[in-house]
């Protein structure tokens, strides 16, 4: 029986990627921080009593910033595959903790790299590395590739690429099969909530059940490459079974503005919204309500930009290019973005209806 070692397990990607390990047979192990609160949500259904025999999916306290911890714990279980998930995974957050972040996300990948390396366990244990289309950043060509040049735009991506880098050179120099995961976004119900994807479809789920009455956004003209989570922990488990170490990008190849989800999103409770002005000025208004179970007047404002949610740089345009995981890893997601929308609403509208 394989096992696994999964960073980051109690986040939208480490609860998608345990469950997939754990129905094709693994053993696995996550690391979690501990939290004055429980944060577990996310696993509670996956999560097995200790006591009972054959446990197969178990949890460590841990984090990233810990060096010592963080090598107990890769001697104690002696993974095959290490899935290097967690991350401080905010952008405009890490703007306002750059050191924490270059701490977590960048020096962290190095102690799970040093880890394996320190333990003897080059030879066995797989390693893939989180890194993210945010590398790319100001935009130099699209789609963008594994060859196209990186510019990261905030502490956060310059993180990640130190955290790109050193898994490139751990794997020359000491020949191990550690690799990148170049994942554009994706997201699913189990996203965080700050996140704008999220942070709309819980809004419009609200404003459409008259618990809420306006959702506050930033730059409404930011363009992004949107998957679901669920199509790309699979990528993931594809990456470290290939025979050869090799970095891939994961992404749908197509692109939407920020401003179309949140038109989208209202479309799936039978609102229709026209946005008007520019900038700060811009507003998303109803034109028309075709669902009599969802009363929002005509010309009601439903959606208006406030400008503390702009980032002091920006990430413009993101569109993957998929050629190289389609064709080497055979990858092909199953849902197009209506799909993952439809999914993130109905789940939503199911949470709020029950409040
Ligand atoms: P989430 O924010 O949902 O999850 C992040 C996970 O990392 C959580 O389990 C979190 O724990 C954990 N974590 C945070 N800080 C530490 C730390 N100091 N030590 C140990 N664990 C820590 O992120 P996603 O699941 O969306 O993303 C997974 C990874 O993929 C991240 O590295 C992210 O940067 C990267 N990525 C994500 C993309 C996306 O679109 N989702 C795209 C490309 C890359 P806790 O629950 O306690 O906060
Ligand atoms: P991103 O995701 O920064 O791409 O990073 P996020 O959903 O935060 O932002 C996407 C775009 O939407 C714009 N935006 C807003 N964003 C948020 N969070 N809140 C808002 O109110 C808002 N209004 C507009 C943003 O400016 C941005 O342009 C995600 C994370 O999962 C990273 O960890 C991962 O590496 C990348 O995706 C790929």
């Amino acid at each position: 029986m394989k096992k696994a070692l999964i960073t980051g397990i109690t986040g939208q990607d480490g609860a998608y990627l345990a469950e997939l390990l754990l129905a094709k047979g693994y053993e696995v192990h996550g690391i979690k921080r501990r939290s004055s609160l429980i944060n577990t949500g996310r696993i509670d259904h996956i999560y097995e009593d200790l006591h009972k025999l054959g446990v197969k999916f178990i949890l460590h306290y841990g984090d990233l910033s810990d060096s010592t911890n963080i090598i107990r714990i890769v001697q104690e279980v002696q993974p095959d595959e290490i899935y290097n998930l967690g991350a401080m995974s905010h952008v405009k957050v890490s703007f306002d903790e750059p050191e924490y972040t270059a701490q977590v996300d960048g020096i962290g990948t190095l102690r799970i790299l040093e880890a394996v390396r320190l333990l003897g366990l080059t030879e066995k244990t797989k390693i893939y590395q989180a890194s993210t289309s945010e590398l790319y950043g100001l935009v130099q060509a699209v789609p963008q590739s594994e060859t196209t040049p990186f510019y990261p735009r905030s502490p956060y991506a310059v993180a990640k690429l130190y955290g790109y880098w050193i898994t490139v050179n751990y794997r020359e120099a000491y020949n191990m099969f550690a690799v990148n995961g170049i994942l554009f976004n994706h997201e699913s119900p189990l996203r965080g909530e700050t996140f704008v994807t999220r942070k709309i479809t819980r809004a419009v789920s609200q404003i459409a059940l008259g618990q809420e009455q306006k959702l506050f956004l930033g730059n409404l003209d930011a363009q992004r490459d949107w998957g679901h989570a669920k199509d790309y922990v699979e990528a993931m488990w594809l990456i470290l079974q290939q025979d050869k170490p090799e970095d891939f990008v994961i992404a749908t190849g197509i692109t939407t503005r920020v401003r179309d989800f949140v038109k989208m999103a209202f479309n799936e409770v039978g609102i229709e919204l026209s946005f008007e002005g520019e900038g700060v000025d811009e507003k998303g208004k109803v034109v028309a309500c075709n669902d009599e179970r969802y009363q929002l007047p005509i010309g009601s404002v439903v959606v208006e930009v406030d400008p503390k949610y702009f980032r002091p740089t920006e990430v413009d345009l993101l569109i993957g290019d998929p050629t190289k995981s389609q064709t080497v890893l055979g990858w092909k997601p199953k849902y197009d973005l209506p799909a993952l929308v439809k999914d993130m609403m109905d789940s939503d509208m199911k949470l709020f209806s029950n409040k």
